[in-house]
């Protein structure tokens, strides 16, 4: 197969987000990471939640599955242990990924399927025209909440170390060489990888001035597979640290359901139709 160019996994569908939205950035990092990886697009899977960032896997030559809202993780999982050849990506928003998705991190995290979760983190539901989200810094006013939030922000970093999430990092859309390479860095990882990108609403959020100066890369000496340092860095309220913080490789969840069926089998346990007959 000939290789694919980053702009040919683009679909002709338009993406409807708004001019400046930091989720183009997502995208066109994203394709750059599949042509650079040569995915074949028939064995490629993106599943989304709900929300603005929910709308992208029509945009990439894939197939896609727009899910519900919060519910990603599981179905992608599905997807993952259905056909275990797929490369299964899940993307969604801050809103869908630590709100009403927020409880299926830590029990992916203790399956560790092989799928990459990226997350487009602006701190606002940016689709519901601009709540507060669990990470809206504490008192930002939003049009949904006109005198400010009063709930302090999630770490979603530390969080997902702390869940013990097999490779953990962050990004930033207006960098999207840097997200590409992280998103193959993802790719190469077998388990679940969660890449909290922040990437800009200019409609709800702007934070396209104040970001940048508050950016810093992860010092070359860190080692990810050192999980208190890991920590460390994502507690350090000085800067947002961009890189990958958390790395532990261990099997994955299809791996450790092989073979289960023939134990099943070999158990001779009695199939539900088998069951069934002894009530017809
Ligand atoms: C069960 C359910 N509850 C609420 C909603 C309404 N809803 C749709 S998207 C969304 C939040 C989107 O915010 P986020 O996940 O941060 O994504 P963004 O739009 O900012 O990309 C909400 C609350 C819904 N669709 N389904
Ligand atoms: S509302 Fe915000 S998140 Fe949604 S498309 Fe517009 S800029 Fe992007």
């Amino acid at each position: 197969m000939p290789k694919i160019s980053a702009q040919e996994y683009k679909t002709k569908i338009e993406p409807v987000w708004c001019p400046g939205c930091g989720d183009f950035g997502v995208l066109q990092a994203i394709c750059n990471a599949l042509s650079a990886k040569d995915v074949d697009p028939k064995n490629l899977v993106f599943a989304s939640g709900i929300g603005c960032s929910g709308r992208l896997p029509p945009y990439v030559k894939s197939y896609g599955f727009h899910t519900v809202h919060g519910r990603v993780l599981p179905i992608a999982t599905g997807i993952k242990v259905g056909n275990p050849n797929l490369t299964v990506v899940a993307v969604g928003g801050d809103g869908d990924a630590f709100a009403i998705g927020g409880g299926h991190i830590p029990h992916t995290a203790r399956r560790n399927p092989d799928i990459k979760y990226i997350v487009m983190d602006n701190g606002t539901y940016g689709l519901t025209k601009g709540q507060g989200s669990p990470t809206s810094p504490l008192g930002k006013a939003y049009p949904g909440a006109p005198y400010g939030t009063t709930e302090i922000p999630l770490n979603p970093i530390a969080m997902s170390i702390a869940y013990d999430v097999s490779f953990v990092a962050r990004a930033y859309s207006g960098k999207a060489k840097e997200l590409a390479e992280i998103i193959m860095k993802a790719m190469d990882h077998r388990g679940f990888a969660l890449i909290d990108v922040i990437s800009p609403c200019i409609t709800f959020y702007n934070t396209y001035k104040e970001l940048p100066p508050q950016l810093a890369v992860i010092p070359e000496t860190h080692d990810p597979r050192n999980r208190a340092d890991a920590f460390k860095l994502a507690l350090d309220g000085s800067k947002i640290y961009l890189g990958v913080f958390y790395q532990n490789e261990r099997p994955t969840y299809e791996s450790r359901l092989t073979g289960l069926s023939e134990k099943a089998e070999a158990a001779s346990i009695p199939r539900l139709n088998e069951i069934m007959l002894d009530f017809t």
